[in-house]
């Protein structure tokens, strides 16, 4: 909601009055900018008129002598409101992002540049702080050197199939951060390694769970993080109802949940955040735009103007960001699970990322993807920025880099080994998974794969 101080201090016209009018040929209301009673001239303007949220509103204009202009849309709360309607309009100001960048212009929030340096330190979140960084940074580095050592245990037929964040790093670690453990949740798609990393999912479980176990799948005790989901899109209908769920226990705890561009094209998508718009719930919706859908570029899948305004149509608040800057990500998303903890209902975050891998392991992006595009998508890796950022504060340096990785290798091995030696997995598992007692239907299916199995032999390819 705008305020009428907001106007006066950003509309004069040329002989310093502004004018109040309901529409472009009523008469027009003259105030003088000194007048500090504004909102009290405006709302005795009882012509304007009520609009969705109950609020009166008009139109701003000035004057000049050969035209009218509208310059904005004003809104006001009804008088009674008066006292609330002042909080209100403090804590909308405070807002730095939602509201403020619209994403109808396509403005995107952006504070780190690609030279790593600051532009915005205004907007940067206080609790950032670049030990923080320091902190992120590693996450990131390590589920992109998980990511290539898995690419080469697929290779080598020692794990299934998987997804990589490959690229995406400074988006999922830069959300992941602020869930807090044993209280929020997290409510992921299947290209999430970082961000599961930096929930608290032990790095073994994910790749038990590549590796073709779903016990890997069972989060430790107190880390609320669901399930690897395949289907696309059918997490947000999770998030929302588990975000319903802390509204009525009357909990603050916060749902984040995150789909990619091609999942917005689902009518799950729209259907879960109508629910929550409508139920006003503590849920911060986020899309992973990487530019494309398996082999479908975003032109292919939509003409919206972007994803985060396709928000609108269910009436939340939503904002577009760079996705590969850390810094935007994490005061994004911290305003959003604020507003959430408040209760101000849902928001929906895009997060203008790129796919820097295959689709999945299965797949060969070099049949269908511009390589120009892809070699100028590299140029804007944001393991590069946040590393350039860290190197100019000095505490980063090629050397800190080398020992880091090689540590990280190490671990990542071992962790891999481990999976090889606890990846039994008996056929009953996979269809007793479900259910307390396996129904006959599965019961059926399980005589079945089971002669199939004995017959063939029981080696385990991937995809
Ligand atoms: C409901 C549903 N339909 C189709 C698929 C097959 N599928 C798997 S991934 C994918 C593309 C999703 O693209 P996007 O949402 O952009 O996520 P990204 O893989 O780029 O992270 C599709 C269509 C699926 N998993 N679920
Ligand atoms: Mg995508």
């Amino acid at each position: 909601m705008k305020s009428s101080n907001f106007y006066l201090s950003n509309y004069y016209t040329k002989d310093k009055t502004l004018r109040i009018k309901k529409s472009k040929h009523s008469k027009s209301q003259k105030i003088q900018p000194e007048s500090k009673n504004l909102k009290a001239v405006v709302l005795e303007v009882d012509d304007f008129k009520k609009n969705s949220n109950g609020h009166q509103e008009g139109l701003l204009t000035s004057e000049s002598k050969t035209e009218v202009q509208i310059i904005n849309r004003i809104e006001f709360m009804p008088k009674k409101n008066k006292e609330k309607n002042a909080t209100n309009v403090e804590k909308e100001q405070s807002m730095k992002f939602f509201e403020k960048y619209d994403s109808f212009k396509n403005q995107r929030v952006e504070i780190l540049n690609e030279e790593g340096n600051v532009i915005h330190e205004e907007l940067r979140s206080k609790e950032l702080t670049d030990e923080k960084v320091l902190e992120a940074y590693k996450i990131m580095n390590l589920s992109r050197n998980q990511d290539d050592y898995q690419n080469k245990m697929q290779r080598l037929g020692k794990m299934l199939s998987f997804l990589s964040s490959t690229g995406q790093e400074a988006t999922e670690v830069g959300y992941a951060m602020q869930v807090k453990k044993g209280a929020d949740w997290f409510v992921g798609a299947y290209r999430n390694n970082a961000a599961w990393l930096t929930a608290g999912i032990p790095m073994r479980n994910i790749m038990l769970y590549w590796a073709g176990n779903e016990t890997g799948n069972i989060a430790p005790e107190g880390i609320n993080v669901l399930p690897v989901n395949i289907p696309i899109a059918t997490q947000y209908s999770q998030a929302s109802g588990i975000a319903f769920a802390e509204k009525y226990k009357k909990t603050k705890n916060v749902v984040l949940t995150t789909t990619g561009d091609g999942g917005t094209s689902e009518g799950e998508f729209y259907e879960a955040m109508n629910f929550a718009k409508l139920h006003e719930v503590p849920c911060v919706f986020m899309v992973e735009n990487n530019k494309w859908a398996i082999s479908t570029p975003r032109s292919k899948a939509t003409k919206a103007l972007n994803f985060a305004i396709k928000g609108v149509s269910v009436g939340i608040r939503n904002v577009i960001v760079d996705g590969n800057d850390l810094f935007a990500v994490y005061s994004v998303v911290e305003e959003a699970i604020k507003l959430a903890r408040e209760g101000k209902g849902p928001s929906l975050i895009e997060f203008d990322t790129y796919r820097l891998g295959a689709h999945s392991s299965s797949d060969d992006p070099k049949v269908y993807r511009p390589e120009k595009e892809f070699q100028e998508a590299l140029t804007r890796d944001p393991l590069i920025r946040t590393k350039k950022y860290l190197i100019s504060k000095k505490i980063w340096s090629d050397d800190l880099q080398k020992k880091l990785d090689l540590e990280q290798q190490e671990f990542i091995k071992k962790e891999f080994e481990w999976v090889l030696a606890n990846n039994k997995v008996e056929l009953e598992d996979i269809f007793k998974y479900n259910f307390e007692t396996m129904p006959d239907l599965l019961k059926e299916q399980y005589e079945e794969a089971k002669a199939h199995f004995d017959k063939h032999g029981y080696e385990r390819g991937g995809h």
